[in-house]
């Protein structure tokens, strides 16, 4: 809201100036030296290179720019989008959505449900919500080797009573690539590889009333809530897990073992 009275150029211009400011200022007072600069910029091109994407700035830096988008929202929170988003996935079928994914998925079933609204507490029916996760191994198609393309990853539409269900798999924590660049600058801050476990979805309104927005869901306390590598859990943003080993309501979901239930309602923005 502050900043919308500025031209995008404008804005861009002082965030530039800005920025080279901080960093000429701070290779002075460090006395970086020229291998030194060499060394990170290297770094820089060798992780976009090696195929991480974004990744080793999101680790550090993305948390910080959700929540600068969440100051003062009243609808979901945001949360960061991750480097390994990718458009254009399956469009599944509901009203039971089912995730891409291989003929005997390793994980435990995950039912993911909720009910999508604006802030009057309406019911939005026919909104997109693009989801996509790890596998048990916690690795992601079209990211890293050896899964088919697209899998865990789907599309699918909240019903005219804005509820939306799927099925999928839990996945396990993320533990960031250790060969790579961000893994060699994690080794070298003593830091730990891990992110825990988390589901991304983004949802956007075919009709356009209503905001696209980027989510990200993790369990109660589960392994590293509570020091996410990427330090980017918020309260808003957590599920509490419930096991269902209930017979009936396994096989009313054509499931053949134990699953667990995560609920999470989504408020969108008006555009
Ligand atoms: C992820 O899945 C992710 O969400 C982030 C932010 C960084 C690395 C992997
Ligand atoms: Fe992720």
């Amino acid at each position: 809201m502050s900043i919308t009275h500025i031209s995008p150029a404008v804005r861009g211009r002082q965030l530039v100036e800005q920025l080279e400011h901080l960093l000429q200022d701070f290779i002075r007072k460090q006395h970086v030296t020229h291998d030194e600069y060499r060394v990170a910029t290297d770094l820089i091109i060798d992780s976009i290179e090696c195929g991480e994407k974004s990744l080793l700035f999101d680790v550090f830096f993305e948390a910080e720019a959700t929540d600068v988008a969440n100051i003062g929202r009243e609808v979901s929170p945001e949360a960061i989008e991750g480097p390994f988003y990718l458009p254009g996935a399956p469009v599944l079928t509901g009203p039971l959505n089912v995730m891409p994914q291989r003929p005997h998925e390793k994980g435990t079933p995950l039912y993911f449900h909720g009910t999508v609204r604006d802030p009057g507490g309406n019911r939005l029916g026919g909104i997109e919500l693009d989801l996509w996760h790890a596998d048990a191994d916690g690795l992601y198609s079209n990211i890293h080797p050896n899964i088919p393309d697209y899998n865990l990853r789907g599309r699918f539409y909240s019903e005219s009573d804005g509820t939306y269900q799927v099925l999928s798999i839990l996945p396990p924590p993320y533990e960031i690539p250790k060969n790579g660049p961000t893994g060699t600058v994690l080794r070298a801050l003593e830091r730990h590889f891990f992110r825990p476990a988390h589901l991304h979805v983004k949802l956007r309104d075919p009709a356009g009333d209503y905001e696209e927005m980027t989510s990200q869901l993790y369990f109660a306390g589960g392994e590293y809530v509570e020091n996410d590598v990427a330090h980017a859990v918020r309260d808003g943003l957590l599920i509490t897990l419930k096991n269902i080993d209930n017979l009936d309501r396994i096989a009313a979901l054509g499931l053949d073992r134990p699953y667990i239930e995560a609920e999470y309602d989504f408020t969108l923005a008006p555009a």
